[in-house]
């Protein structure tokens, strides 16, 4: 059963009741999608001539600070600026005022909005100038992010589909792909996003974007999966790349009946108390897409759900929702 009861400002959804979000599933899976394999290298260095910022310097027995995530930003950089600004974590200018702060990001940054790049870069300014302060912003590696590269890398090469015949580029295209991002797409930022982990855990919380238990395939341990999906794309071809990116544009797994058994599977294996997760829009989790009145959906905040295991954290910017920033842990 939904374990709604607790959660107010949603509405308990019947979970057996016909659901929106099909067609919304088989868009997002339409031509299949791979991961490209990434090496893990580290933090980015900061580019030349990136100011530093008078943080005064953390003492080794310092606490860390305090933990946020940020859910899927697909190219809406002005909410996304705007967002990090009420929750006091950038200042006027956009520049990190976290301090210690300690932020991931949940995958996804490009595709649909208006400016992926935008948020790219601002997200890579984030994490040196939070290095910078003693605190730090980092990100994880959504499906997008392999579909991204994958079009950047292989563009119309065929991969083999269920679907038919596909490309990474037709795929992004249909996936809400905007060229200019891929115009504007450099080497620095392939580099950054080949880089991402897939999983993290932090404060108990398991990271992770997509609500799927497709990250067991890659391995049984944190650094397993994230090796794996980087060697992936630093080794594998177009088909491999394609078959990661599909697994991990999987959904619903933490939904209905079986969801919190799900949830305990990673957990299990990969550890932590509590899953928080991107990729699947809060109005798509909850069945509230479509309004009789054509209303946009309502997101008071973050979505907590099989049996309070699971946090979803992308408010469905895409779809008029909101582009969700919380601290952990969420109540
Ligand atoms: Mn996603």
């Amino acid at each position: 059963m939904f374990s709604h009861e607790s959660h107010p400002g949603y509405e308990p959804t019947l979970p057996d009741q016909p659901s929106p979000a099909l067609q919304f599933d088989q868009l997002d899976q339409l031509p299949g999608r791979d991961d490209p394999p990434t090496i893990e290298l580290g933090p980015p260095l900061p580019e030349p001539g990136t100011p530093t910022y008078p943080y005064p310097a953390p003492a080794p027995d310092e606490p860390p600070g305090p933990l946020y995530v940020v859910g899927d930003v697909h190219g809406y950089l002005e909410e996304l600026l705007a967002e990090l600004r009420h929750q006091g974590l950038i200042d006027a200018d956009g520049h990190w005022a976290a301090g210690r702060a300690r932020i991931w990001f949940l995958g996804d940054f490009t595709d649909r909005g208006p400016d992926g790049i935008g948020v790219i870069d601002l997200v890579m300014q984030l994490a040196a100038e939070a290095a910078a302060a003693g605190g730090y912003c980092r990100a994880l590696m959504g499906n997008h992010e392999l579909l991204f590269l994958g079009a950047a890398r292989y563009g119309d090469e065929p991969v083999q589909s269920t679907a038919g015949t596909a490309s990474f580029l037709a795929a992004w295209r249909l996936n809400g792909g905007q060229q200019h991002d891929l115009d504007r797409l450099q080497a620095h930022h392939i580099s950054w996003l080949s880089r991402l982990p897939a999983i993290a855990i932090e404060d108990g919380h398991l990271l992770l974007h997509s609500d799927t238990t497709a990250y067991l395939e890659y391995g049984e341990s944190i650094p397993d999966v994230n090796d794996a999906v980087h060697k992936l794309l630093a080794d594998e071809g177009v088909d491999e790349w394609w078959d990661c990116f599909r697994r991990f544009t999987k959904r619903f797994a933490f939904r209905g009946e079986a969801g919190p058994m799900a949830v305990h599977e990673l957990l299990d294996t990969y550890g932590g108390t509590r899953i928080v997760h991107g990729h699947s829009p809060i109005p798509y989790l909850t069945g509230a897409v479509h309004a009789d009145d054509g209303a946009p959906p309502h997101i008071p905040g973050p979505y907590v759900y099989a049996d309070d295991l699971a946090v979803a954290m992308d408010g469905g910017v895409t779809m008029e929702g909101r582009l969700l920033i919380a601290r952990l842990p969420v109540n």
